[in-house]
């Protein structure tokens, strides 16, 4: 019966090497929703080096979360949210802007990243 007890055994570091996993990279999503002619929130504020999860929605046309000096550039379709995840490394105020056209008041649609120590 010595076999079983190292199955029980098996079975038990297995459940903990899984809730180890599970419990590793916890992190944040902000929900960040465009629609003509803003984003909302317009601004965020992250810390350095503590990744982020950006959970992008359209609510009207296809629009795009451009923020050059933090490599994002994501285009966001209606009906098709999309995950994106970031790691700021640079303390600093990040500017973007939509990078999709989407009518008149596309160059309004302005979005600003602080990134805090
Ligand atoms: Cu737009």
């Amino acid at each position: 019966m010595k076999w079983i007890k190292c199955i029980v055994l098996a079975l038990l570091l297995a459940t903990q090497s899984i809730t180890i996993a599970q419990a590793q990279p916890a992190q944040k999503t902000i929900e960040i929703h465009a629609h003509r002619f803003s984003f909302e929130p317009a601004e965020i504020t992250l810390k350095r080096n503590e990744t982020v999860r950006l959970r992008l929605v359209s609510e009207d046309v296809t629009h795009a979360l451009l923020v050059p000096d933090l490599n994002i550039n994501q285009e966001i379709k209606k009906g098709n949210p999309v995950e994106i995840e970031v790691t700021p490394t640079t303390v600093g105020d990040f500017h973007g802007q939509c990078g999709h056209f989407c009518g008149n008041g596309h160059g309004s649609m302005t979005f600003v990243v602080h990134v805090e120590e």
